[in-house]
C-alpha cells in the first residue's frame, strides 16, 4: 500500500560509529553490522483501528532513529512495515461503529501517514498491508502444514476448520521473550491467545488460519478452507517475502515480544529458516500508571496534539527526552519542557556566531550510537545552546552544520 512521503536527509561530514543496541533475545547489546553493507529492518505496524497515540508514536520514533543511525555508520537500509488491515479488533471496532472495515481501516491508515509525516519518521521503502498480501501469508500456512507443523481444529461441524501451529512438534522454540511458561500464560488472553480452546495441543498454540464465519471477511485460496489470516504469520511472511531471511532487526513495542516475536520468529524456524539477528523493543509508554492502549482508551493522540497547535517536532522533541528502553508515562509537564527546549534550541541556531559545534555533533553521533542515549544527545545540544545563550558574540562559526545534524540523526527540524 501507499507509504508516506520520502523526506531528504541532509548530507553531513564524515559517519558514525556502528550502532549498539539492546536485543531482547540474547539480553545483551549487539552491533547492528548487516550483511553486504545493506541491514534489513522490520517493524509491527499499526492495528487501523483508532488513531496514533503516543505509544506508537514512540515506537515509530525509535526505530527512525534506528534507520538514522544506520544510514549514518553507512549502510544502505532496507525497511518494510506491516499494516495489520484486517484482524479482530479491527473487526470488532467497526461493528461496534457500525461502519464498514475497510473505511475504517483506510481513515485511519490516513491519520497514521499524516501523524508520521508530520512527526519527520523516514517513510518505510515498503509499508505492506495483509489485506494485499493473502497470497503469501496463506503460502506460508501452506508450507507450515506440509511441515507437518499445523494441525487442524473442526469449527462449528465443518471438516475442514481453524489452523494452527503444533509447538508439541517443533525441534525449536525461537525464544526472544525468554518468558517462563507461566509468565505467558499469564498473559496470553490479553495478548490475542485462546488457552481454552477445546482440542488444541498445546494451549499456547497460535493460530495460523482462522476459517470462515457468518459476517467476517474470508479469502478463498488454493489449500486451505475460506478464511482469514491469524495474527503472528502475517509479520513471518510479510517480513520472509518482502526483506529475505534473516533480517537485521524484528522491531516493535515491547508488548509484542510475547506471543508476537516468539510466535512470528518460532514460525520462520520451523520451515528452516532464521528469522532475525536481533529484536529490539521500545518500553511501553502510559497515561496515569496504565499502559496506554486503544483497548483501554487511555490516549493522547498525535493528532489532538497536533490539532491543539502543538508543534510535531516539540512532540518529536517529548519522546526523544525520554529512553526507549525505560517505559515512562505522558504528562503535559514533559510537553511543556519539550516545547521550551524547541525554542531555546531554534534561538541558538539562529545566531551567526557560536561555539564549534563539531564536538556537538560528535556528541549526538556517540549517544545515538550507544543504544539509542538520546538523553545524552539531547544534553550535549542543550549545553551547546546555553554556552551561545551566555556570550557567543565573536566566536566564528556558524551553526549551519548543527541544524543539519540535528535534522538528519535526530529527525529535528529547527
Ligand atoms: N499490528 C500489530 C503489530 S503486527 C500491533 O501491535 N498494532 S498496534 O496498533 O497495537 O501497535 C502498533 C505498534 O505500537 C506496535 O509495535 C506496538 O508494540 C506499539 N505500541 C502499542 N502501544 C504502545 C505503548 N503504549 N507504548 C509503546 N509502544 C506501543
Ligand atoms: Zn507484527
Amino acid at each position: 500500500m501507499k507509504t508516506w512521503p520520502e523526506v531528504t536527509l541532509p548530507a553531513i561530514p564524515g559517519t558514525g560509529r556502528p550502532l549498539r543496541v539492546h536485543d531482547t533475545a540474547s539480553d545483551a547489546l549487539v552491533t547492528i553490522e548487516g550483511s553486504d553493507g545493506v541491514a534489513r529492518l522490520y517493524v509491527c505496524g499499526i492495528t487501523p483501528y483508532d488513531a496514533t497515540h503516543l505509544g506508537h508514536a514512540a515506537t515509530y520514533v525509535t526505530f527512525d532513529l534506528i534507520n538514522r543511525a544506520m544510514r549514518d555508520s553507512g549502510l544502505q537500509v532496507r525497511y518494510v512495515q506491516n499494516v495489520t488491515d484486517v484482524d479482530d479488533p479491527l473487526l470488532e471496532r467497526a461493528a461496534r461503529d457500525n461502519r464498514d472495515w475497510r473505511e475504517l481501516a483506510g481513515a485511519e491508515i490516513g491519520l497514521f501517514r499524516e501523524d508520521m509525516t508530520a512527526l519527520g519518521v523516514l517513510p518505510p521503502d515498503e509499508l505492506v498491508g495483509v489485506v494485499e498480501s493473502i497470497d503469501e501469508i496463506a503460502q506460508a500456512v501452506r508450507q507450515l502444514v506440509a511441515a507437518g507443523a499445523a494441525y487442524d481444529l473442526p469449527n462449528d461441524g465443518l471438516d475442514s476448520g481453524d489452523i494452527y501451529l503444533d509447538l508439541t512438534r517443533l525441534d525449536e522454540f525461537n525464544d526472544v521473550s525468554g518468558f517462563s511458561r507461566d509468565q505467558m500464560m499469564e498473559v496470553i488472553v490479553d495478548r490475542g491467545g485462546d488457552p481454552d480452546r477445546p482440542g488444541k495441543r498445546d494451549p499456547l498454540d497460535p493460530l495460523l488460519w482462522r476459517a470462515e464465519r457468518a459476517g467476517e471477511p474470508a479469502w478463498h485460496v488454493d489449500g486451505l478452507p475460506a478464511g482469514r489470516p491469524g495474527w503472528h504469520i502475517e509479520c513471518t511472511a510479510i517480513a520472509r517475502d518482502h526483506l529475505g531471511l534473516p533480517i537485521d532487526i524484528q522491531g516493535g513495542g515491547v508488548d509484542l515480544v510475547f506471543p508476537h516475536h516468539d510466535m512470528s520468529a518460532t514460525q520462520a524456524c520451523a520451515v528452516g529458516e532464521h528469522f532475525a539477528r536481533a529484536f529490539v523493543h521500545q518500553a511501553m509508554v502510559g497515561l496515569h500508571g496504565e499502559k496506554m492502549s486503544k483497548s483501554k482508551g487511555n490516549l493522547v493522540l498525535v493528532s489532538r496534539l497536533r490539532a491543539d497547535g502543538v508543534d510535531p517536532m516539540a512532540i518529536r522533541l517529548l519522546l526523544l527526552a525520554q529512553r526507549y528502553d525505560t517505559p515512562w508515562d505522558y504528562t503535559d509537564d514533559l510537553l511543556e519542557a519539550a516545547t521550551a527546549r524547541l525554542a531555546t534550541w531554534r534561538a541558538a541556531l539562529s545566531v551567526n556566531e557560536a561555539p564549534d559545534s563539531a564536538p556537538v555533533i560528535a556528541a549526538v553521533r556517540d549517544a545515538l550510537a550507544d543504544n539509542l542515549d538520546t538523553p545524552a544527545a539531547l544534553a550535549a545540544v542543550d549545553a551547546w545552546a546555553s554556552a551561545v545563550a551566555a556570550d557567543a558574540a565573536g566566536m566564528p562559526h556558524a551553526p549551519g552544520i548543527l541544524a543539519r545534524t540535528l535534522d538528519a540523526l535526530l529527525g529535528v527540524r529547527v
